[in-house]
Formats: C-alpha cells, sequence, structure tokens
C-alpha cells in the first residue's frame, strides 16, 4: 500500500507531507521523512520530466518532477509500480493544472498545499466500497442516516481514521449512500425493486464488506441466512458481517443467537438511537482495517 507522498521544492524545503499508515505500520516507516529530506540532495540532478521508480530495502518509491518540486510518491515494496506510477501521473497534472491556477488567482503558497493535499486523497486512497444489505423494513436506511450522522449524536468521537471525517450527501438514483472520506456506504434492499435484482451480483462482488442487517427476529434472521448463501456463492472472498439491529425490541434475538443462525459475527445494534454512531463506525473502520491490512 502507498504509505506516504512528500512535495519538495528546488530548495530541497517539505511543502507537503501526508502519510497514509494505519497503526503497526508506522513504526516500520518512521524513519521515512528523514530519507526523503535527504534525498532532496538529489533534486538539483532530477531535471527530467519522467516518472521513475525504485526499491530500496523495504520500500517503493516513484518520483518525478514539476514546477520546480518534486513529487514523491512511498510505498511498501509489495505495492504495484504500474499502481504508483498512474496515481503519481495524475498527481503530477493535477498539481501542474493547480499551480497555473494558483498563480492566476493569487493564492498564497500554504492555503494552496493545503487545498492540494485534499486533490492528493482523493487520487492516492482507494475507496472503499460498503454495501448494507438486507430485508425491508429491517433499518438499513436508519444505519445509513446515522452513518451520516442525519440523527445528532449525543457524542460525537471519530473512531475512524482521521480520513474519514467529512461526509458528503450523495444519492444516486435509487440508490442511498453515505459517503464518509474514502468510504462508500450502499444500502440495497432484497426485497422489492425486481429491476434493480441484475444489479445485484455485480454491486456485491464490487463491494469491499458487505453488512447484512437483519432486524434480530427468527423469521427475518431465517431469511437473511438464505440471503447471506447468495452472497457466499456470488461473492465467495467478501467480508461479510452481520447487524443483529432493533435490539430494543423484546422480541429481538440475542447477538450471539443471530451470530450463531448465521454462521457470521453480529453485531446488536440499536439504529434509532444515536449512541449506537459511534459503535458503528467503531464496526466499520475494524472491518476496513482488516481489508486494506
Ligand atoms: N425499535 C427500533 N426501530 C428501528 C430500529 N432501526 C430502524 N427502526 C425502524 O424500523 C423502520 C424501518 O427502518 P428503515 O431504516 O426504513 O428500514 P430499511 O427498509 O431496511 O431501510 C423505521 O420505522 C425505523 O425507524 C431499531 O434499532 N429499533
Ligand atoms: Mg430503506
Amino acid at each position: 500500500m502507498i504509505v506516504a507522498i512528500y512535495i519538495l521544492d528546488k530548495e530541497g524545503n517539505i511543502k507537503l507531507e501526508k502519510t497514509y499508515m494505519i497503526n503497526k505500520q508506522t513504526s516500520k516507516f518512521s524513519a521515512l521523512r528523514n530519507f526523503i529530506s535527504a534525498l532532496s540532495i538529489l533534486i538539483p540532478e532530477l531535471e527530467g520530466e519522467d516518472i521513475e521508480t525504485t526499491t530500496i530495502k523495504d520500500l517503493k518509491l516513484s518520483y518525478t518532477s514539476a514546477n520546480n518540486h518534486i513529487i514523491i510518491i512511498c510505498a511498501d515494496k509489495f505495492e504495484d509500480k504500474y499502481n504508483m506510477e498512474r496515481k503519481l501521473k495524475e498527481i503530477k497534472e493535477r498539481f501542474i493544472e493547480a499551480k497555473k491556477q494558483l498563480l492566476e488567482k493569487g493564492v498564497q503558497e500554504k492555503q494552496f498545499f493545503k487545498h492540494f493535499t485534499n486533490i492528493v486523497d482523493d487520487i492516492i486512497v482507494t475507496p472503499v466500497k460498503i454495501s448494507l444489505v438486507g430485508y425491508g423494513g429491517v433499518g438499513k436506511t436508519t444505519i445509513l442516516k446515522l452513518i451520516r450522522g442525519e440523527t445528532p449524536p449525543k457524542e460525537y468521537k471519530p473512531t475512524l481514521s482521521p480520513n474519514i471525517t467529512t461526509i458528503e450527501d450523495v444519492l444516486e438514483g435509487q440508490l442511498e449512500v453515505a459517503k464518509l472520506g474514502n468510504v462508500r456506504v450502499v444500502v440495497w434492499d432484497f426485497a422489492g425493486q425486481e429491476q434493480f435484482r441484475a444489479l445485484w451480483n455485480l454491486w456485491i462482488r464490487g463491494s469491499d464488506i458487505v453488512i447484512l442487517v437483519t432486524d434480530s427476529t427468527r423469521k427475518n434472521v431465517e431469511e437473511s441466512k438464505i440471503l447471506l448463501d447468495l452472497i457466499r456463492e456470488w461473492a465467495p472472498h467478501i467480508k461479510v458481517i452481520a447487524f443483529a439491529n432493533k435490539q430494543d425490541l423484546p422480541e429481538a434475538m440475542k447477538p450471539e443467537e443471530v451470530s450463531e443462525i448465521l454462521g457470521i459475527k453480529a453485531h446488536g445494534t440499536i439504529a434509532i438511537d444515536p449512541s449506537y454512531r459511534e459503535k458503528i463506525l467503531a464496526i466499520l473502520g475494524e472491518a476496513i482495517a482488516e481489508i486494506v491490512k
């Protein structure tokens, strides 16, 4: 995975620095910054417009020059070279374009790099697709609203990675979507909307994480098991977790019982209770951390 991006000026000053590491990786790459600073000695020699990639021990570096700056993408040695170079090329093009606009508008350099960091994020961070699936009425839309923060939470502490803070509301036709940074959460109703059934298979296969939502009644959980078997058939390797929603209702089975019927981990939720937002975001964060490991 890509772990950092740096933009340095001709004098070797770091103008933009952004790391994309998760927990454990930090120590491994802590020397990176010093290394990059040292690398700046080479800048005067980096005249060419090409993109080059080199591997140094556990690191893979792609670099290029643009507008008297050097742009460096750092990844672990397993990262695909072409993926890095493709992203770097895009960043370079956007950098040149944005610089031009900056000059026209007279924007301060500091402001420029702050703004450009957002552009870089969009390019670097691979989007994560999460599908909330289940029968009608189990609480998917309510969960999505809770994720979006539409129900005011009693207490809000961001539990996902620092990137995942801007909440953008995107509605695409029939789909209900929440966007949290690079994470896209989409709702699919299993019952009804027959015309969308054909897309189901494709969508599920394109998802990184599927969350099967149940209302925790025995009938619904047993029906959802059939849905789970279908998902498994379509996408055998996808990460599927379950929500045992409506835990506040007297007929709700305990999450453990739901887990047992489904054969996968079921988290107890109450989507109408804003205090569950944090728990739900934490579950998503954990699942995401696992898949991008
Ligand atoms: N008691 C209770 N009601 C819930 C819960 N989550 C959702 N609901 C209600 O269940 C109904 C259906 O929810 P909705 O999110 O529209 O279900 P969807 O069809 O899966 O999108 C709505 O009236 C919600 O307010 C919950 O955890 N507890
Ligand atoms: Mg709904």
